[in-house]
């Protein structure tokens, strides 16, 4: 095993890669045109057909998709091919409202089952490797998505799972793992209770990590390098694209390199929609041009980024994306939970409750803590303090059903949450998360 999976494709000149995506995306269009309503109505009223796809540039002619037209249609409306044919169906770990469901056919997982090999090989593994799985399995696409990865590329693989960092650290320790995938918050944990736990990260044969489905910056790069004694990688997806495998980082450690010859990036002005050039943030954007059961054409994931066409000292040819440098919308991701503030508005409403609330994010230690700042109506201040103890408590659960995440509640005097000239500020993301 070299240290490309695919050789040829990876390392192709523009051309070839223009070639291909061309042919690709040609196919993909006629196919989402004839077999999903929702794009044949919206190009029948741009008045686009398949064939008017004649260059890559002529992309920009289709219609953008969003999460709301998933969710517009859910749960299949946007599928493509028969559920005879759907093999799997995973959903995004997000509340937002609805879940969205995405399918895939056997063709499709192995393809996906391809571009995680390829972000496994480009950290340098190989089939020697023992890689230690502690994304969540289940619906959410981070557990099943590596592991399908790890063992194409024909790992020893160990689907942990989530959680239970105690077995984490003795299966860490007694099986040999030597490559970790999680969320970098969670990496961050593994570190601080191994140390808490006297062991010592310098004589595990762990050597590699690689990290993602939340932001992280370099400096939890650092810290988790220097406290599990290994390499941290990023790697980012979305439900929507695949899960993970949509691009990823080299050990050159400089920008995630997008598996091309399934999915063309975009960066756009999120106000305009106009594309605009490498080197310039705006909101990225996918088309997949292979997937057959859930084929997304601009798909705009609401991240922002920057990529750039520069020559990668790995030898890939596959344009690279910065590490998300925000969102457009709000959207917090919170333990891996992604959250949005309306979400949380709602469950106040509903329990009768103020709206003028803030949220506050923090990292304690390793982990990420959610406060909500509810104030209080005159009525509820006179009331006790074991009266408002007890209707915080009972908002936690609430939002905690809600939202599958418990955020701490605590309720304030009257007029204490500071007001607003223009948009209110709802969050306090005390964390920093996106670095730069
Ligand atoms: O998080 C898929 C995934 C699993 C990626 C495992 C990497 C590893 P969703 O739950 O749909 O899918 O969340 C997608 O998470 O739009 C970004 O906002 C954020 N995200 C994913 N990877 C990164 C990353 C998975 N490396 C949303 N850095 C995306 C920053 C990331 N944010």
């Amino acid at each position: 095993m070299g240290e490309y999976y695919n050789p040829e494709i990876e390392t192709a000149s523009r051309e070839e890669i223009d070639k291909i995506q061309l042919e690709r995306l040609q196919k993909q269009v006629k196919h989402v045109y004839e077999n999903v309503e929702l794009y044949r109505k919206r190009m029948d009223d741009l008045g686009v057909k398949p064939e008017d796809i004649k260059t890559l540039d002529d992309l920009r002619k289709l219609p953008f998709t969003s999460k709301q037209d998933l969710r517009d249609t859910y749960p299949y409306g946007m599928f493509a091919v028969p559920m005879s044919q759907v093999v799997r169906l995973h959903a995004s770990s997000g509340t937002t409202g609805k879940q969205i469901v995405v399918g895939y056919t056997e063709e499709d997982l192995d393809i996906w089952r391809t571009c995680c090999a390829r972000q496994l090989v480009a950290v340098g593994a190989t089939r020697e490797d023992k890689v230690h799985v502690s994304y969540g399995y289940g619906l959410f696409t981070g557990g099943l998505g590596l592991h399908g990865g790890s063992q194409k590329l024909g790992c020893t693989t160990i689907p942990v799972s989530a959680g239970n960092t105690a077995r984490q650290l003795t299966i860490m320790q007694d099986f040999g793992s030597t490559i970790l995938g999680s969320t970098p918050s969670y990496a961050m944990y593994l570190g601080e209770s191994a140390e808490k736990a006297g062991i010592d990260t310098s004589k595990l044969p762990l050597r590699v990590g690689i990290f993602g489905a939340e932001p992280w910056t370099e400096e939890m790069r650092q810290k988790i390098e220097k406290s599990l004694n290994i390499k941290a990688y990023d790697i980012y997806g979305l439900t929507e694209i695949c899960g993970p495998g949509v691009a990823y980082e080299c050990t050159e450690q400089n920008g995630m390199h997008v598996n091309e010859d399934h999915f063309i990036i975009e960066i756009i002005d999120p106000e305009t929609g106009e594309s605009v050039p490498d080197g310039q943030k705006g909101e990225i954007v996918f088309s997949s041009i292979t997937k057959q059961a859930f084929p997304l054409l601009r798909f705009r994931t609401k991240d922002i980024g920057v990529i750039t066409h520069e020559k990668c000292a790995c030898g890939r040819t596959f344009v690279r994306m910065s590490k998300p440098l925000g969102r457009v919308d709000d959207m917090l991701i919170v333990r891996g939970v992604n959250l949005f503030p309306s979400q949380i508005e709602a469950v106040l409403l509903k329990k009768g409750q103020s709206p003028n609330y803030q949220i506050v994010v923090d990292r304690q230690g390793t982990l990420d803590s959610i406060e909500v700042r509810i104030e209080m109506s005159e009525d509820i201040f006179s009331d006790t303090t074991s009266d408002i103890t007890r209707m915080e408590k009972s908002l936690e659960n609430e939002f905690k059903s809600a939202l599958g995440i418990k955020p701490k509640v605590r309720l304030v005097s009257p007029n204490t949450i500071p007001r607003s000239e223009g948009k209110a500020v709802r969050v306090v993301d005390k964390r920093h998360v996106y670095g730069g």
